[in-house]
């Protein structure tokens, strides 16, 4: 195996001046004919290119190479002897693109020809340095015949088209910007186009252009919308103007993510671009405006400030991650988004930080790139970005920005860069923030309080910790910023002054940077309860020991919404750890009363629906083991399940009355077509079904209301989908009967099946593995779709009561499926892999249980070297 480590970078040894491909698009295969201007960097360096197509020819500076002049080997072409100054390197490839199941550097979807390239499929297409750090000039000729690729786009302004013999035409694109091989793009075939423009602030007028099936072309416009929204809000927000011409978006439905940046030309996932109210979720909606967002702030960053080399990936993905977090929040429901980064980041990446796979913000080391695509990456890489900002405000972080811009445009970076870029133009030393980049795990904050009514003061002791991960034993104490703020007895917000200033104030950030730390707050007038990590301001796990009463008046009156939030997510996790132990004892589960007081309070205090539908989300199961050890899934299913019932029992008149009032608001709407998607009634539907949720544990009753409602709301698919989520889990009759017509209903649509095959992987019945499998047979499941492996064997891999079935069958289905799926498409296999990350904290039974298929996994002959590092790590 091979292992890339960082500390081994060395800058390249060439530069390209410019490349110029043509491809040749034949029935069954294509040709590609790559003429590149290389720029030795120093002298007699082999030639060392990347790739693993047919090889046709090479010819340099107009000579063609004989075999003995180069060796293949290893995915490597290796010229042994080049010029030591600038030449001129052809080389032809043949390509099949039908056969390319990876999806991965040119293929076919439908009878449509697509690229994804990042982070090294362009060495699939051709000979090249695919890596980012060698940027070069793009120039693409197309040709193809007119009927089967009358559509043929690549990077950058068209420059020129014409005709052919035999039916054929050609196009020319070119990139102005110079760019690494990732950032490459080819699409062709027959496609419909919406369009529309946009005027940048400087006067320039952008033609924008979304390309789908002709079927869904209607379906586009929002996320054309969507578009010009980002584009105005990072004119706005970031003084970032688009550089081209011309923006494309094409969207493909076989994609194995959600969407790729490609300069000037993205390519998406259906899932994110499709959408009308009766096919799609107010979620989908708000998921299209996410991504469409991400995508198009990649061009700043991530296109023209890019990665030096893949261990970079967080500077563009945790950057651009907090634009499109910030650019939600911005259009709608700021606290809201935070609560649902926060959730996402809680459940899933700590869970990450603590299993087998942990690994910090900018790896060490990779076998795979593929698999470093991750929450780590990603979102706590966005968190990272974030902690600048809350230590620099908004201001200081903007001034970050414009120097990072200054100092970088057009170049191939580093994460040290972008933090030199925050320090200087913010004249701090971040020295210590680079521990974030470096160190994996999840830092855990035990906090305590004490109040000195004699002095007036409020001490608040910190101590960190960071647990020790499988590439790091001893980690250094970080900077932390922890947002606080002081409540009263009586809930009001209590003020006071930090040692050495005058200021009084409300809230501050303490920077919490040593392994103990206390902070002394001053002139506080009466004894209080602290608010502490506001708005989640830092990436950790804090524990405070707080009262349930202390819990109770947070959750009631802290103004920082989070704060509140927060108070019941540990106000339920006392709760279902006390079930827990009820449980495993058999014992009944006790009664919560206090516990559905306070959330039926705050329920009818006066806030947004939108927020109270997130108080009502109690922690998923993967937040609730958080610190446990020899892990039954199960268990902790039940007790969460038994609080759910006792609070919904507690609950029901409330749950009723609002569940009307949500309705009333939906129908007295003042907006015109209350089933559109609008953020405020998206808040009104949201608060609808969580309550449908909720109302199905308090009683039967309530599948009847749906099951005689369902035909009239099922005109809106937010609607729909919430009320077949909520009757998902039911043993009766009805819940088989509504699925199947949905399933006939929506037969011809691709994305709304996406959502039948979810609600099939992820039911609690006790026939869901049957259902599953007989899913797999359903004409709309296909195990070549990324979309639908994700949609039914993804929502059972993460099935808790299934996937962790006490016999093992979950187990055994799931590595069975890996490994089908790995011998075509290693990226969608590997993820897969990784609903085993469990393994080690398990209880004994289904640890062996996990051994056994992990083994089988392990042991599979040509096993990809995706799935191998994974199960590897897992067991190791
Ligand atoms: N930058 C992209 C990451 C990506 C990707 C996209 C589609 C298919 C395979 C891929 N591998 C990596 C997506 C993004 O973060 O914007
Ligand atoms: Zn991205």
């Amino acid at each position: 195996k091979v292992v890339h480590y960082l500390k081994d970078y060395q800058a390249p040894d060439f530069a390209v001046a410019d490349i110029n491909l043509t491809f040749s698009l034949e029935d069954a295969y294509a040709t590609v004919l790559n003429r590149m201007t290389v720029v030795p960097r120093q002298a007699d360096k082999p030639c060392v290119l990347d790739g693993s197509a047919e090889l046709l020819q090479i010819v340099l500076n107009g000579k063609s190479l004989c075999p003995h002049e180069y060796a293949v080997a290893d995915e490597k072409l290796i010229i042994h002897a080049v010029p030591d100054s600038e030449f001129v390197l052809e080389i032809t490839t043949k390509l099949y693109p039908a056969q390319n199941k990876t999806l991965m550097g040119l293929y076919e979807s439908g009878d449509n020809l697509y690229t994804q390239n990042e982070p090294e499929g362009f060495r699939k297409i051709t000979y090249y340095f695919d890596r980012p750090d060698v940027m070069s000039q793009f120039t693409t000729t197309i040709i193809g015949d007119k009927q089967r690729y009358p559509v043929m786009l690549s990077n950058g302004n068209l420059i020129d088209s014409g005709e052919l013999d035999n039916g054929r035409h050609w196009v020319c694109w070119r990139d102005p910007f110079a760019k690494p091989s990732y950032l490459f793009a080819l699409v062709a075939g027959q496609l419909a186009v919406l369009e529309g423009s946009f005027t940048t602030r400087s006067g320039k007028e952008v033609a924008l252009k979304f390309y789908t099936r002709p079927e869904d072309r209607a379906k586009a416009g929002f996320a054309l919308e969507s578009l010009k929204h980002a584009m105005q809000w990072d004119e706005d927000r970031f003084n970032l103007e688009y550089d081209l011409n011309i923006f494309m978006v094409v969207a493909v439905s076989d994609f194995n993510m959600g969407a790729m940046e490609n300069k000037g030309l993205n390519i998406f996932n259906t899932k994110y671009v499709l959408a009308s109210s009766d096919t799609a979720t107010d979620a989908d909606f708000e998921a299209i405006e996410g991504v469409i967002g991400h995508e198009y702030f990649h061009n700043w960053t991530g296109n023209r400030v890019t990665c030096r080399d893949w261990f970079q990936l967080s500077l563009k993905e945790g950057l651009t991650v907090f634009r499109d977090q910030e650019f939600s929040a911005d259009r709608a429901s700021r606290a809201v988004r935070r609560i649902h980064n926060v959730r996402v980041l809680r459940s899933m990446q700590f869970a990450e930080d603590a299993g087998p796979m942990a690994h910090p913000v900018r790896p060490a080391s990779y076998e795979e790139m593929n698999n470093f695509y991750t929450l780590t990456v990603y979102e706590k890489g966005a968190e990272v970005v974030r902690m600048y900002h809350t230590l620099l405000g908004e201001a200081g972080f903007q001034k970050g920005m414009q120097l990072y811009f200054q100092r970088h445009d057009g170049q191939a970076v580093t994460c040290d860069d972008f933090r030199a870029a925050m320090a200087d133009a913010n004249g701090v030393n971040l020295e210590q923030f680079a521990l974030w980049y470096s160190q994996a795990g999840t830092p855990q904050i035990k906090a305590h309080g004490e109040y000195d009514a004699g002095n007036r003061t409020f001490s608040l002791h910190l101590q960190q910790y960071i647990p020790p991960t499988p590439d790091m034993a001893d980690k250094q104490p970080m900077v932390i910023p922890v947002k606080v703020g002081l409540l009263g007895r009586d809930g009001t917000s209590v003020v006071f002054r930090l040692a050495d200033t005058d200021a009084v104030v409300e809230e501050t950030v303490l920077v919490f940077n040593q392994a103990q730390q206390t902070f002394v707050f001053h002139d506080v007038a009466q004894e209080v309860v602290p608010s502490l990590l506001r708005g989640f301001s830092a990436p950790v796990r804090l524990d405070y020991p707080y009262s349930d009463a202390d819990l109770m008046l947070l959750l009631a009156h802290d103004s920082d919404s989070f704060a509140r939030w927060e108070a019941a997510q540990t106000l339920y996790r006392r709760a279902v750890a006390a079930n827990v132990v009820a449980l495993e004892a058999n014992q009944p589960a006790p009664h919560h009363a206090e516990l559905a007081e306070a959330i039926t309070a705050a329920l009818n205090a006066d806030i947004d629906p939108a927020y109270k539908a997130v108080l009502l989300q109690v922690p998923t199961e993967a937040e609730l083991w958080e610190d446990a050890q020899s892990i039954n899934p199960e268990l902790y299913v039940r007790a969460r399940q038994a609080l759910l019932q006792d609070l919904a029992a507690s609950m029901e008149d409330t749950l009723t009355h609002w569940r009307t009032w949500a309705d009333t608001q939906e129908q007295n709407s003042k907006h015109a077509a209350p089933q559109e998607y609008h953020p405020d009634l998206a808040g009104v539907r949201s608060l609808r079904n969580i309550l449908l949720q909720w109302g199905v544990q308090a009683s039967a009753q309530v599948l009847q209301t749906i099951a005689s409602e369902y035909t009239q709301r099922a005109t809106n698919m937010t609607h729909e989908f919430g009320m077949l989520s909520a009757i998902n889990h039911l043993s009766d009759d009805k819940r088989d009967e509504l699925l199947n017509q949905f399933a006939q209903r929506h037969a011809h649509d691709d994305l709304v099946m996406d959502k039948y095959f979810v609600l099939i992987g992820s039911s609690q019945r006790a026939d869901t593995l049957q259902q599953v499998q007989a899913a797999l047979q359903h004409p709309a499941f296909s195990l070549e779709n990324p979309n639908k492996v994700r949609s039914l064997l993804g929502s059972f891999s993460r099935n808790i009561q299934h996937f962790h079935a006490a016999d093992g069958s979950g187990y055994r289905f799931i590595a069975e499926h890996i490994l089908r799926i790995d011998g075509f498409n290693p990226q969608v296999a590997s993820r897969l892999v990784q609903a085993f990350n469990l393994y080690g904290r398990l209880e004994p039974q289904r640890k062996a249980l996990m051994a056994e298929q992990l083994q089988r996994i392990q042991q599979h002959e040509g096993l990809s070297k995706d799935s191998r590092e994974i199960v590897d790590k897992i067991l190791r």
